[in-house]
C-alpha cells in the first residue's frame, strides 16, 4: 500500500486529504501546546492503544472515504496526510543554488556578558506571565542549567573557555549576516551581501516566524568550527515565544542542546530533562579533549595527538589520537519534542579540526592526512570541504512548514532539501571534494549514489575517520543522525558536465526503509516515494585555479587497541514495540494511554520489561574508567532503529540478522556513535567510560520513536566528588530547576 498520494489524484481525493490534514493539524496543535494530553486523546478514541491515529474518516487520510472515487486504489495519502506540498512556477528541481553552511563567529570569551560561571548563573529576572500560567510578579534564573555543584562545568578552571560561540534559538527571519566562509565562486556565485530569505526556494513563500525555529532564526544551517585543545563556551539563548501556543501547530518552546557525540561532561550534553525556557540561556562548555585525556598520552608527547595552531604548526594535546573526531552536529533533545524541534530547524553542524584532520591540504608534516579542503588558511579551509544537511520536509497549501505527529511509526516529508534548500544545484571544480553528509531527517533513511554510478570514497562514519577509506558506487543505508564523509573526484568530468546525487532508498512508512531501488529504477521516477531519485545537482564549472594537492591516504585513523582492557560488564538492550510505563511522574515519565498499554516504543534492559522512557529512571550505571560490551537487539523484523549512545565512541564487534552472524562491513569498522540495528538484527559493541561523568542517554534516533518513547538514561556517577550515587533528577521549572530522587533504579543498573 502506498502512503503517497500522487499529484494526479482526483480533486476530491486531494480535497479529502487536505481536509483530513487540517483536522489532524488542529489536534496536533492542541497536543503540542499542552491543551490536551495523549491520555485524553486515547480516551476520546482518537488514538489507538498502539499510538496511531484512530481510523476515523475525516481525520485519517489512510481511510477510504465512502465518497472516494476509488481511482487511487483505496487507502492512499502522502506522508503528511495531505495533498502534495506546494510547488510553484519557477520552483522546478535544480533551479536554485545550494546555500553552503553559515559559519558562526568565534568570539573572544570577554564578549560574553555576564561572564560564564562554573555553576549555573542563578541571577533572577522577571518571568513572562505566559510561562507561569498567567501569574505576574514571579522571577526565575537567567540561566536554565540546573543549579549547584553536580551540574557545574566539570574541570572548568582546568579547561577555561578560549572561544565564545553565542547564538539564539529564534523564529524565522531574513539572514543579513550570512558568512559561507568561502569566496562567492566557491558558493555557486551566491552574493553573501544579499539577505537570505527564510524560504526553501526563492520562489516559495517565506516562512513565518513561528513556522521555522532555527539557530539565529535564519537559514542556511550554522557551522561551528572548533579544534582540539581549545575549549568553547557555547551560550545558547532561548528567544522562542513564551506563549506555548505560538508555534504554528508544532514545536515546543523549551529546548536542550545536544552536541552529538561530544566527549564532554554531562552538564554540557543536552540531557533530555535539562531543558531551558524562553528568555533564559544555557552555557554549554565544550572542552574538546581527546578521549583518554586523563589516562593515555597524559604528558602530550605524541605529535599524532595534536591540534593546528594559527601558523601552520601543531599544538600537542593529551589523550589517545586514535579517538580523534571530525564531523559532529548539534540539535535539540527536548523530552518528547525532539522530533518536532529538530524538524522545525534546531540542527547545526560542528567540524572539529586536529593535527590529523587539519582542514588544510597543503601542509606536509607527516601528521596531516591532507584531505580535500583548501590551503588559504592554516586550518579549517572549507573551499573543498562541504557540509551537506539532508532532510525532507513538507509544507501546507500556503507553503508553511508542516508536521504531523500522529503516526508513531515515524514522520516522512515529501520534499527533499539540502541545507534547507529544495533540490538545489552546487557548482564544483574539476578536482577532489570532501562532503560531510548528515542525515538530519526525522524518520527517513537514505541510500546515496551518483547518477552515473561512478565511484565515491567513504572516509568517515559518524564523527570518525575510518581505519581505511572504502571505495563504493553506492553508500550503505544512512540512518537518521549518521554522518558519512565521502570524497568525490570531479576531475573525471569535463567542464559543462552535470552529475546528480541520487537517493535509492524508498520509504512507505516511518518504520524502516521499504526497499532499496536500483539506480535505473530510482532515476525512472517510478517510485511512489517523492524523495527517491535525484535531489542535488553538481555542475562542473571550471578547472581548479591550482593543482589539487589533496590526498586520500590508504590509512586514516586505526582503531584504539582495547585488547588489554578487561571487559568489566556486558549489558543487553532490547529495542521493541508494545512498551509499557510503570511510573507516573508528571514531568519525567512518558505517559500515553490507559493502563500499561501505552505508547508504542521502548527499551528492555538486561531481560527486564520493555519500558517507555522516564528520564527519572536509571537503567545503567557503568563504573567510571572501565570498558563494557553492549548488545543492542532489535525486538522485531518490521522496523529498523538507528540507536545513538551518547558520550564515548564504540567499536562494532559483531552483527546478526535473524540470529545469524553477518560480517561487519568495512565502513563500520571504525568508531561509531549511531548503530543501525536492521530489521531482525542486533549489534554488539564495546566502549569505554572515561574522563567525564554525569547522566547521559541511549535512544533511537528515529526521533518519532525517541519521543514515543524509546529512550533511557544511563549515568557515570562514581567519578568522585561531587557525584551522588545515583544522581538526583532535574525537574526544570521557569522559576528554577528543582531536583527529585530517581523514580526507579533498575536492579541491574549498578
Ligand atoms: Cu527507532
Amino acid at each position: 500500500m502506498s502512503i503517497y498520494l500522487p499529484k494526479k489524484s482526483s480533486k476530491r481525493k486531494l480535497k479529502e486529504a487536505e481536509d483530513a490534514r487540517k483536522n489532524r493539524a488542529e489536534i496536533v496543535k492542541a497536543l503540542s501546546q499542552g491543551q490536551v494530553s495523549r491520555r485524553e486523546l486515547v480516551k476520546w478514541g482518537l488514538f489507538t492503544s498502539a499510538g496511531l491515529l484512530a481510523p476515523i474518516g475525516g481525520l485519517s487520510p489512510f481511510v477510504p472515504s465512502a465518497h472516494a472515487s476509488g481511482g487511487g486504489g483505496g487507502s492512499t495519502g502522502i506522508p503528511t496526510g495531505a495533498s502534495p506540498s506546494l510547488l510553484l512556477n519557477g520552483t522546478a528541481p535544480f533551479t536554485q543554488p545550494m546555500l553552503r553552511f553559515d559559519v558562526v563567529p568565534r568570539n573572544p570569551v570577554s564578549t560574553l556578558s555576564p561572564v560564564p560561571t562554573a555553576m549555573a548563573n542563578q541571577t533572577q529576572q522577571p518571568l513572562d506571565p505566559a510561562l507561569v500560567g498567567g501569574q505576574s510578579g514571579l522571577t526565575g534564573p537567567i540561566e536554565g542549567r540546573p543549579p549547584g555543584n553536580i551540574w557545574a562545568h566539570q574541570r572548568f578552571s582546568q579547561f577555561p573557555p578560549q572561544v565564545a560561540i553565542e547564538m539564539s534559538q529564534a523564529g524565522a527571519k531574513p539572514n543579513t549576516a550570512y558568512n559561507p566562509g568561502v569566496p562567492s565562486n566557491m558558493n555557486s556565485g551566491i552574493d553573501p551581501t544579499l539577505p537570505v530569505p527564510a524560504a526553501f526556494h526563492p520562489k516559495l513563500p517565506v516562512q513565518q516566524s513561528n513556522s521555522l525555529w532555527t539557530f539565529q532564526g535564519t537559514i542556511p544551517p550554522k557551522l561551528v568550527k572548533g579544534r582540539y585543545g581549545e575549549p568553547i563556551l557555547f551560550r545558547h539563548h532561548n528567544q522562542l515565544p513564551a506563549d506555548i501556543t505560538k508555534n504554528n501547530g508544532f514545536g515546543r518552546n523549551t529546548i536542550s542542546t545536544h552536541e552529538h557525540n561530544g566527549h564532554h561532561g554531562a552538564e554540557n550534553d543536552g540531557f533530555t530533562g535539562a531543558y531551558f525556557f524562553p528568555n533564559q540561556f544555557y552555557d554549554y562548555h565544550w572542552p574538546i579533549v581527546l578521549a583518554g585525556h586523563f589516562s593515555v598520552n597524559t604528558d602530550a608527547t605524541d605529535p599524532m595527538a595534536s591540534s593546528p595552531d594559527d601558523s601552520g604548526g601543531l599544538n600537542k594535546v593529551p589523550g589517545d589520537w586514535h579517538e580523534t573526531m571530525s564531523t559532529h552536529w548539534f540539535h535539540d533533545h527536548m523530552f518528547s519534542f525532539t522530533s518536532q524541534n529538530v524538524y522545525k530547524g534546531n540542527a547545526a553542524m560542528f567540524n572539529i579540526y586536529s593535527g590529523l584532520d587539519r582542514g588544510n591540504e597543503a601542509i606536509n608534516d607527516g601528521v596531516n592526512l591532507r584531505l580535500p579542503s583548501g590551503d588559504r588558511d592554516s586550518w579549517g579551509n572549507l573551499d573543498y570541504d562541504v557540509n551537506l544537511m539532508l532532510a525532507e520536509k513538507a509544507w501546507d497549501t500556503s507553503g508553511q512548514l508542516f508536521m504531523d505527529i500522529f503516526d508513531f511509526d515515524g514522520f516522512l516529508g515529501d520534499m527533499m532539501t539540502v541545507n534547507f534548500c529544495y533540490k538545489p544545484y552546487f557548482e564544483v571544480e574539476r578536482r577532489k571534494y570532501r562532503f560531510r553528509i548528515l542525515n538530519a531527517s526525522v524518520s527517513r533513511f537514505f541510500k546515496l549514489c551518483l547518477s552515473d554510478g561512478s565511484n565515491m570514497i567513504q572516509i568517515a562514519n559518524d564523527g570518525n575517520l575510518l581505519p581505511q577509506p572504502v571505495n563504493l558506487t553506492q553508500l550503505d543505508e544512512q540512518g537518521i543522525a549518521e554522518r558519512y564523509d565521502i570524497v568525490i573526484d570531479f576531475s573525471r568530468y569535463r567542464v559543462g558536465n552535470k552529475v546528480w546525487m541520487v537517493n535509492l532508498c524508498e520509504h512507505q512508512s516511518g518504520t524502516k526503509p521499504a526497499r532499496d531501488l536500483s539506480l535505473t529504477d530510482a532515476m525512472s521516477g517510478k517510485s511512489s516515494d517523492p524523495c527517491v531519485g535525484t535531489f542535488l545537482e553538481f555542475r562542473i564549472v571550471r578547472d581548479p585555479a591550482k593543482p589539487d594537492q589533496s590526498q586520500v591516504p590508504a590509512t586514516l585513523i586505526p582503531n584504539p587497541d582495547l585488547s588489554n582492557i578487561p571487559v568489566a560488564r556486558e549489558r543487553t538492550f532490547l529495542f521493541g514495540a508494545g512498551a509499557s510505563q510503570n511510573n507516573s511522574d508528571p514531568v519525567t515519565s512518558f505517559i500515553t494511554g490507559a493502563g500499561n498499554k501505552t505508547g508504542p516504543w521502548g527499551i528492555g534492559t538486561d531481560g527486564g520489561p520493555v519500558r517507555n522512557a522516564d528520564f527519572g529512571r536509571l537503567s545503567a550505571a557503568p563504573k567510571f574508567g572501565t570498558r563494557e560490551v553492549w548488545h543492542l537487539v532489535n525486538g522485531g523484523t518490521g522496523w529498523d532503529h538507528p540507536i545513538h549512545i551518547h558520550f564515548e565512541e564504540g567499536q562494532v564487534l559483531s552483527r546478526t540478522v535473524n540470529g545469524v552472524s553477518v560480517p561487519v562491513p568495512a565502513w563500520e569498522l571504525g568508531r561509531k556513535d549511531v548503530y543501525r540495528l536492521r530489521p531482525g538484527g542486533s549489534i554488539t559493541l564495546t566502549m569505554q567510560f572515561r574522563d567525564w561523568g554525569g547522566m547521559f542517554m541511549e535512544h533511537c534516533h528515529n526521533t518519532v520513536h525517541e519521543d514515543n518513547a524509546m529512550l533511557l538514561r544511563w549515568e557515570l556517577d562514581d567519578g568522585g566528588d561531587p557525584f551522588l550515587k545515583p544522581l538526583p533528577t532535574p525537574i526544570p521549572r521557569p522559576t528554577g530547576v528543582v531536583f527529585e530522587s530517581p523514580d526507579e533504579i533498575l536492579p541491574t543498573a549498578f
